[in-house]
Formats: structure tokens, sequence, C-alpha cells
């Protein structure tokens, strides 16, 4: 009982310091994306094949969460984009305090997206608003069509859902069928893109997306509208 009502004031004071950086970001006008994953299901990967298509056209930025080691960082800015590295130590997901943190070392003025890639983990993460504007989140197909099933807090709550590693089907004998259906019976609502990073498949439908959110003042109302508004089912 003590441990649930602990567990309570943690995600009730998480969720004070995210409404606050929710504030900042409507403030600065920026759409804040919370990229989560299994370790190692693509998110830098995605970063690295989304970031070259977009920062032409747009301010962006990227929040990096590791346990240790600022590598997804070097890549990031390997790429010719500022990148700031929270590194958690022990802890499993970032929090709202830590990017509130990260904010004040790190501006965000004039940024049209910041992307935080959240620590690899399919549980802690799912529980910790950080004042995001969308939860994206990435599968791959190589770990098996069932995770959205074992795992479906992170499923139930993704606004976009990237089905990765679509080349590796044949190889590891798993159906990009079976893992959608298992996304949509987790979350109906979920925009799914079947992407792989490695050969580029599927990500133009995904960068077109995200061009549209910028683009769209739709955003600003966060999380209450309709994420299919912006994007058709891929
Ligand atoms: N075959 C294949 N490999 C991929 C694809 N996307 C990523 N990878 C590989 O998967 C490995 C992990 O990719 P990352 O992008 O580092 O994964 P991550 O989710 O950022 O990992 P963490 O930050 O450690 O949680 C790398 O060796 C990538 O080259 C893909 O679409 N197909
Ligand atoms: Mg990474």
């Amino acid at each position: 009982m003590d441990r649930v009502l602990v567990q309570t004031n943690v995600l009730k004071a998480n969720q004070e310091v995210a409404a606050e950086n929710r504030r900042l970001f409507a403030g600065e006008g920026t759409v804040v994306i919370n990229l989560m994953s299994a370790p190692g299901a693509g998110k830098t990967s995605l970063l690295e094949a989304t970031i070259p298509a977009l920062k032409g056209q747009y301010n962006l930025a990227v929040i990096e969460g590791d346990l240790q080691t600022d590598l997804d960082s070097q890549r990031i800015r390997a790429l010719g984009v500022p990148s700031h590295q929270i590194t958690t130590g022990t802890v499993c997901h970032l929090d709202a305090r830590m990017v509130a943190r990260a904010l004040a070392e790190f501006p965000i003025q004039k940024l049209d997206l910041l992307i935080i890639e959240n620590v690899g983990n399919l549980i802690c993460p799912a529980s910790y608003d950080l004042g995001e504007s969308l939860r994206v989140v990435i599968c791959s197909l190589a770990e098996g069509p069932e995770k959205p099933k074992k795992y479906p807090v992170m499923f139930h709550k993704a606004d976009f859902v990237l089905l990765n590693k679509t080349d590796l089907s044949p190889a590891s004998g798993h159906d990009l069928k079976d893992l959608m259906t298992n996304v949509w019976e987790v979350n109906p609502r979920a925009v799914v893109f079947a992407v792989s990073c490695k050969t580029g498949v599927g990500l133009e439908d995904w960068i077109a997306c995200l061009r549209e959110v910028i683009a769209s003042a739709a955003w600003q109302s966060h999380r209450g509208y309709e994420s299919s508004n912006l994007c058709s089912q891929a």
C-alpha cells in the first residue's frame, strides 16, 4: 500500500513538472517528440534517417537519454544538429525534471522540432510524461510480433508506432501483418508506419507526416488532438 502511495506521488510530481515543460514548449512553438523503444530497436537510426530530410527546412535539436555514454549524441552531432546527452546512471527512464534541467543548459528558442530519445526500455518510460506533444514508439520486427501485447502500456499511449527492421522479415521469419494486428489490438488509434531504417523503405511517409505535424497548428492543443486527422494509416 505504501509503495503504491509513493509511486502515485512520484508520478504526480512528475506530471506537474511535465505541465511546466509543456507550457514552455508551447510558448516557443516547438513540437516535442518523446521517442521510445526497447534497446536497439532503432531510435537513433531513425533520427539519422529523418534529420537530413528535415534539417534544411526546420530548426531541430535532440535530447538523448542513456544510462551511460554520449555515443548517441555524437551520432546526432555528426549530422550537424545540436544534441544534449542526459546520462541517468541507474535510472531506466527519463523524467520531466531531467528534461527541465537539460533545458537550462540547452536552450530551445526558435526550435521547430525537439526530439527526445528516451532510454531504451519498453516499460518505465511509458509512465513518465516529459511534456511532449507526441509519443512515438519504435518496435523492431526482428524481435517478434508479440511485443505490443506483452508491453501494452507503451503501445496504448503511443500516437505513432514505427515498425522497424522490416528488411529482416525473411531472415527472422516474423510477419509484419502479425505485428501490425497486435499494435492495433492494443491501440486502434495509433498511426502505424512500416519502415526499414537500413533500406529507407517507408521513411518517406513518416517524414511527410512529420512535416504535416510541424506545419499544423493542431499539435498546439497537444494530446487533445486526433492523430488520425494529421496522417492516415500507412
Ligand atoms: N537490419 C536493420 N538493422 C537496423 C535497422 N534499424 C537499425 N538497425 C540496427 O540496429 C542496431 C541498433 O540501432 P540503434 O539506432 O542504435 O538503436 P537504438 O534504439 O537507438 O538503441 P539504444 O539507444 O541503445 O536503445 C544498429 O546496429 C542499427 O544499425 C533496420 O531497419 N534494419
Ligand atoms: Mg539510441
